[in-house]
């Protein structure tokens, strides 16, 4: 069996119609057939709601609360918790294998594993356009607009047309290939085409709730952006239905090319002997919660999209709505290689799942985040079938019932109604006395100079 691995960076699961959080239309014809070609995980959440560590944890199967590994500025690579010599990426595992495996775009984020790839180019930021910033709020990052480049031109496009280039060529071995977009992370700077699918008139807004912070422990309000940031700035504006157009038409632009990649995929000789699984890094808000982007442990910057294809494994049409997470993804396909993972890696194999997708499952996502200054306790979100639970440091807590509240409009922490689920959702956190503390950012940067330095001598 080959391996194809795509992943999309930043894009959220508005998506998927079951997750009841978005109404409006989202053009994903290539993603959606490949779900509905496989199974389609619909609770399926990250181990960290940000770039680095989220792809750390489902490259190595190591979560964060055992690597210490909860911010960008924290690399897997310089963690002393964990026995280095064991921690093995995936594309190592099936490099160790036999297999010949090959990288395009944006598949880690830091993590130096070169030794790891027969032939790995990473993702490179499309320029911005002459006349940027466009959407004139921020600027920066924080933009959006019609792009100057033609799609061709456009780097995600780059990094699909080389591993298209991986499926045209034959191979006297098993491959594992990897092709990550970049989009949609922001800027999104989109040709013209993307955004005339979505008029402006048409575009549905997430539901806000302006007073959603009130009822929120001081922490986790600092994990908002807050009132009057950038959030609030672009509904202010007026700008709101634009910015929701420009991610959408980002996203349709990453389902064009991860449709050529399939397409390439169906058109060659591996089709039947390929394993595909797409995902997403972790969520994204678009105004909800007052936030904009990720880095929160509510639904919108934890829930992913998570789908898999397996010849022989896996039948069409199949759905499962069992709470899973993107560290489970390390061992099913090492399992449905043959492999053996690290006794490191946390997650769990989801072949069960893939074979029957109603299967009963022990269901619980744990999502682990820290404030960038924070350095002795984690934040730790528990998703599970009765609601989110979330931990801030070590005692500040919030308790959403799910089931009735799909926004996470109301924090229930307080009603007597709930305290045996909380009960039971408190006895799932990691036990702090025995995760590991957020690697500091500051030693993080200091070990690098040090590297550094002695390089030069
Ligand atoms: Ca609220």
């Amino acid at each position: 069996m080959n391996v194809l691995f795509l992943v999309a960076d930043d894009l959220n699961s508005w998506m998927l119609e079951d997750a009841d959080r978005y109404a409006g239309k989202v053009v994903a014809p290539n993603l959606r057939k490949l779900a509905s070609s496989g199974v389609n995980f619909t609770r399926a959440y990250t181990a960290a709601p940000v770039c680095s560590p989220s792809r750390t944890a489902f490259f190595s199967g190591v979560a964060p609360w055992k690597t210490g590994i909860y911010n960008n500025a924290q690399i897997i690579n310089e963690s002393e918790a964990v026995n280095q010599d064991a921690v093995l990426s995936l594309a190592g595992l099936f490099k160790k294998s036999g297999y010949g495996t090959y990288g395009y775009g944006k598949i880690t984020h830091g993590w130096d594993q070169k030794e790891h790839w027969d032939d790995k180019v990473g993702h490179k930021r499309d320029p911005a356009p002459p006349d940027a910033p466009l959407a004139g709020l921020s600027g920066g990052e924080q933009d959006w607009g019609l792009i100057h480049l033609t799609e061709e031109q456009m780097n995600d496009t780059g990094g699909a047309n080389k591993a298209i280039a991986v499926l045209e060529k034959k191979h006297d071995k098993p491959f594992f290939l990897a092709y990550g977009s970049f989009n949609p992370h922001m800027p999104w700077y989109v040709p013209q085409k993307y955004l005339d699918m979505y008029p402006l008139d048409q575009i549905v807004l997430p539901e806000l709730k302006e007073d959603d912070l009130e009822d929120l422990p001081p922490l986790a309000k600092a994990v908002s952006d807050g009132i009057g940031s950038f959030a609030d700035k672009v509904i202010q504006s007026g700008r709101h239905k634009e910015a929701v157009q420009a991610y959408l038409a980002t996203t349709t632009y990453v389902d064009t090319q991860m449709g050529r990649v399939l397409d390439a995929l169906e058109n060659s000789s591996y089709k039947d002997n390929t394993i595909v699984v797409f995902l997403t890094d972790h969520g994204f808000h678009l105004g909800e919660k007052h936030h904009w982007q990720k880095t929160t442990l509510w639904e919108e910057g934890t829930h992913t999209l998570l789908m898999f294809r397996a010849p022989g494994v896996t039948q069409a049409g199949g759905v499962s709505r069992r709470f899973v997470s993107l560290m489970d993804i390390y061992p099913t396909l090492a399992e449905l290689c043959g492999l053996t993972p690290p006794a490191t890696v946390d997650g769990r194999s989801l072949v069960p799942l893939l074979k029957a997708p109603k299967t009963p499952w022990e269901s619980t996502a744990i999502t682990g985040l820290c404030d960038k200054t924070t350095t002795d306790l984690a934040y730790i979100s528990i998703r599970h079938e009765l609601g989110r639970y979330i931990r801030y440091g070590a005692d500040e807590e919030e308790f959403y019932d799910t089931t009735k509240d799909p926004h996470e409009w109301t924090n229930q922490i307080d009603n007597p109604e709930y305290a045996a689920t909380i009960e039971q959702l408190r006895a799932i956190v990691p036990r702090f006395k025995d995760a590991v503390p957020p690697l500091p950012s500051s030693l993080t940067k200091k070990r690098r100079e040090s590297r550094k330095e002695k390089k030069k001598r």
